[in-house]
């Protein structure tokens, strides 16, 4: 059982989505630091109307409800702290170190081991007084590589050995406690940026980044401390704060589009 504020973690042997579940508890104004955990999803939930594949007991399903003082374009730091502490807890538990394809794959290599979902409802604002809830979401795979047309990974083939589900989980609400309250002020936003920065498998690729009716081309170079990705492209620095990417010249980069899901912070 980990301590600090992701105390109250609801487990489910089966449930929709661990995601979808946490939003209608949101918005029946539950509190900061719920946690729901499920063996298996009948509708787990990628962005964009995308399926999360994963038969029952083969990953970690888990969200977490917390509700950041962030501003609107900050808000996928929610997003960066759950990978990096999600990054640091197969590191304590598996040995292996996955990094972060900008803004929300953990890799190892190309292959992907674990998604992260973040989503907001605007309506689950302004309950009783309570920031806006945001409700991230994580599967990492432990013995199931995804769909085989996703070409991933999981940790039992990275790690070569058998993890414990429930040691992951621990470590891994462990590990979010500092970069949660991390989010709460501009130097740890800057902290936690940095972070992501080091773990960043974007940084220095030729990318290609899908956004609403555009789609620009070029080599990220930097992750600004609100964790904007900044690109050089032909036309100039540009910095992108949303978007899909696809890392080029790489094998399983997995092909994705641009965000429209209300709500979908990506
Ligand atoms: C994501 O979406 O990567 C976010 C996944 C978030 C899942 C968690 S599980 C707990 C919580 N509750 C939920 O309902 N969701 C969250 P996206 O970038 O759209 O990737 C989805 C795509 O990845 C799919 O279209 C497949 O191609 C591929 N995929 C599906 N399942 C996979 C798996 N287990 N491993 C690797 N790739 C997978």
């Amino acid at each position: 059982m980990s301590g600090g504020r992701f105390f109250e973690v609801r487990e489910f042997a089966e449930v929709d989505s661990t995601n979808r579940y946490l939003l209608a508890e949101a918005r029946r104004g539950a509190p900061e630091g719920l946690v729901a955990v499920a063996d298996h999803q009948s509708a787990g939930r990628g962005r964009l109307g995308r399926r999360w594949e994963a038969p029952a007991g083969s990953s970690l399903l888990l969200s977490v409800l917390v509700r950041p003082p962030l501003p609107p374009d900050q808000l996928h730091l929610a997003t960066a702290a759950l990978a990096l502490a999600a990054v640091a807890a197969c590191r304590r538990i598996s040995g292996v170190e996955p990094a972060v394809k900008w803004p929300n794959d953990l890799l190892m290599g190309d292959r992907k081991l674990a998604g992260v979902l973040a989503e907001v409802d605007p309506g689950a604002g302004d309950v009783q007084g309570l920031a806006p809830a945001v409700v991230v979401g994580i599967g990492v795979n432990l013995t199931f590589r995804g769909p085989p047309e996703a070409g991933g990974t999981c940790l039992s083939d990275a790690s070569g050995r058998q993890i414990d589900r429930r040691s992951l989980q621990e470590a891994l609400l462990e590990e979010l406690e500092p970069r949660r309250a991390a989010l709460d002020h501009d130097q740890g936003r800057a902290e936690l940026a940095g972070e992501l920065r080091s773990r960043c498998a974007t940084l220095g690729r030729k990318v290609r980044i899908h956004q609403v009716g555009a789609e620009l081309e070029g080599t990220a170079v930097d992750l600004t401390d609100s964790g904007h990705l900044v690109l050089d492209t032909p036309t100039g620095r540009h910095e992108v704060a949303a978007g899909d990417v696809v890392h080029l010249r790489t094998v399983n980069a997995p092909g994705v589009v641009t965000p429209s899901g209300p709500g979908q912070l990506y």
